[in-house]
């Protein structure tokens, strides 16, 4: 038995080139030709591949170092037929060879017609990718080489990868080490705490990252009047008591966002297989919840049919509901599209993730006070600011311009008192 260095390959004008995987383990029985690390530049990608077979005795490198040729990758323990010193042959030699057979690979690989602008594979058996490709499957904490490609040869593009997590058991998705994959250990930083991440945001986790993965995402933002609808308020009075009636913003915000669903069915869908749409009679508004177990968002139902009293009135039992994990589970299901108001609290604009199968969710931030000019004359007045995301493979941009501008009117001065029966 000898030990035998495999070293960073000639790699032709490519200097401080970062390491992005390492594919073997210290102990492991390799062979000629099995894949050690992917190193990636700015256009490329590449696996080097060991020029011997043997065990891997010490890896000397890790994920995000900079290497370059002659660098020292790792020692091997190998038969002394196929080491160094039985070939009799010095180190320089060792690289000559090594940068030949490199060569040989790349020539290969042209040769089999297989070369993209992004080259990445050089070793048969192994996964051929794009950078880009490569670091979305790492995001997903997907190993490329599970990943069947749909293009010649087997590479793996981000559709393919897609498709895969699509196909992948929720189980599979709420494994937090994959996706919350540490890169190195926090303590050799300072002292850490390890707890377990909360059972609701290991339930909304995977689900956030397929919305987030899946779905074209867009934002529409807008500032909303709502001076007088903010009097209007303020001066409400149940008819029959005489009692102030005290509900939040939100529950105008919300018969505004019943009206503008009727008016746009398209926001009120879900996309379904076979390019199916489903439109819904029903009007279902799903509501962020923030609780100490993690965000919630509970649905209520038929809100078509409420006032505002009734709607304030509901959004105080659903969210004591979450809060006390009294709710039942299936309240979290049928929705026709969330709000998630974070206007109790502070912050203007953000961007809301789509709530699936929902194709939009409005997001509310916390009104403010804005010098304007209204009718030629400098005022004060009360804004709104809302952000509203959307699928844009079921919502086009000015659709989506058009509902906020009907927010706007439906909750400006004329319209207020309509909102409120
Ligand atoms: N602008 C200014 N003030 C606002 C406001 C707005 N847009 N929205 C609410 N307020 C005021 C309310 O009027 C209330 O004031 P008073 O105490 O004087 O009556 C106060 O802020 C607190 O309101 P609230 O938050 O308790 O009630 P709400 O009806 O507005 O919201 C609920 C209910 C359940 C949606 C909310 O409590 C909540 O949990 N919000 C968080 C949602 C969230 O986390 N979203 C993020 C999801 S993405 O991670």
């Amino acid at each position: 038995m000898a030990k035998t260095k495999i070293l960073i390959p000639d790699m032709g004008d490519f200097k401080d080139v970062e390491i992005i995987e390492v594919l073997v383990k210290e102990g492991q029985n390799i062979k000629k030709n099995d894949s050690l690390i992917t190193l990636e530049s700015d256009k490329s990608s590449v696996e080097v591949p060991s020029t011997h077979e043997g065990i891997v005795e010490k890896i000397n490198v890790k994920v995000g170092d900079k290497v370059n040729k002659g660098d020292l990758i790792l020692n091997l323990i190998s038969d002394t037929e196929t080491v160094q010193k039985k070939e009799n042959v010095s180190e320089d030699q060792v690289l000559r060879n090594e940068k030949q057979n490199f060569k040989e690979k790349k020539e290969e690989q042209v040769k089999s017609k297989e070369s993209v602008p992004a080259i990445s594979s050089l070793t048969s058996g192994t996964k051929s990718a794009s950078p880009k490709v490569r670091k979305f499957a790492r995001e997903l904490g997907k190993n490329i080489s599970e990943i069947p490609g749909s293009e010649r040869g087997g590479r793996v593009n981000e559709e393919d990868i897609k498709k895969y997590v699509r196909t992948q058991p929720f189980t599979q998705l709420k494994d937090e080490k994959k996706i919350y994959k540490e890169e190195y250990d926090h303590k050799e930083f300072g002292e850490v705490e390890i707890r377990d991440l909360p059972r609701v945001k290991k339930i909304s986790g995977p689900q956030l990252v397929r919305s987030w993965t899946e779905i074209p995402h867009v934002t529409q933002h807008d500032e909303i009047d709502i001076t007088e609808i903010e009097k209007f308020r303020s001066s409400l009075i149940d008819y029959y008591t005489g009692e102030k009636i005290s509900v939040t913003p939100l529950a105008f915000i919300t018969k505004a966002v019943v009206k503008a669903l009727q008016e746009y069915p398209n926001f009120n869908c879900s996309l379904g297989p076979n390019n199916k749409v489903f439109y819904k009679k029903y009007i279902h508004i799903g509501f962020a919840v923030d609780t100490p177990h993690g965000l919630m968002v509970p649905k209520l139902r038929n809100v078509d049919q409420m006032d505002i009293k009734v709607i304030g009135q509901e959004l105080r039992r659903v969210s004591r509901e979450c809060r006390d994990l009294k709710i039942d589970k299936k309240e979290f299901f049928g929705g026709s599209i969330t709000i998630s108001s974070l206007g109790g609290i502070g912050g203007t604009f953000f961007t809301p993730i789509i709530n699936p199968p929902e194709v939009a969710i409005l997001g509310v931030g916390k009104s403010f006070e804005k010098i304007t000019k209204l009718n030629g004359q400098v005022r004060s007045r009360k804004m709104l600011p809302i952000s509203l995301s959307y699928d844009h493979r079921m919502i086009d941009g000015a659709e989506a311009a058009r509902f906020c501008v009907h927010l706007g009117q439906s909750l400006g001065k004329d319209f207020a008192f309509k909102l409120a029966v």
